[in-house]
């Protein structure tokens, strides 16, 4: 394959705008399986706002980083790993709750070890103060920071972690 046929992977935070502007590091927030019922499932554990609410309001925390986010959510775990793939390309970093994968997915992980920037665990519940076998996490063998039991707000953390980490 010759140099121009190479697909333009992210180039990190030197991408300017047609005006001159930095451009801003997009981040993936992904969501895994049943994490389409927040807000209706299990209010006591993970809270009373919707997925969207969550990602309404990152994306404003994103934008006064200087990030974007694209929010996306599945109940499939291949269609998550195609997520994974595409943001090797696309995102500089990963925010994920991969929920019930978390402690099943080797493939998960290793979709995660393909992806070169940083991945910040999100877990809305403290997993830890769960049932024991909420408390391993393959995807922490990968991410660069969990965060467990801060609800919905986790996912704000998470992202001006990665605001830093990319800075
Ligand atoms: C979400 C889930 O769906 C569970 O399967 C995990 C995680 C915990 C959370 O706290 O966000 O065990």
């Amino acid at each position: 394959m010759g140099a121009r046929a190479v697909k333009a992977g992210y180039k990190g935070g030197r991408c300017k705008t047609a005006k001159g502007r930095p451009m801003d590091k997009q981040i993936y927030i992904l969501n895994g399986p049943n994490l389409n019922l927040l807000g209706r499932r299990q209010p006591e554990i993970y809270g009373g706002e919707t997925l969207e609410d969550v990602l309404a309001r990152a994306g404003g925390v994103a934008k006064a980083l200087g990030l974007t986010v694209r929010g996306l959510q599945s109940n499939h775990e291949g269609e998550l790993i195609g997520w994974i793939h595409e943001a090797r390309d696309k995102a500089a970093g990963i925010v994920i709750n991969p929920g019930a994968f978390t402690h099943t997915s080797v493939a998960i992980l290793d979709a995660l070890n393909a992806f070169d920037g940083p991945v910040i665990e999100v877990h809305i519940s403290n997993i830890h103060k769960r049932e024991a076998f909420r408390h391993h996490s393959y995807v922490s063998l990968r991410a660069d920071g969990v965060i467990a039991g801060c609800g919905t707000e986790g996912y704000d953390l998470a992202l001006r972690r990665l605001a830093t980490l990319l800075a």
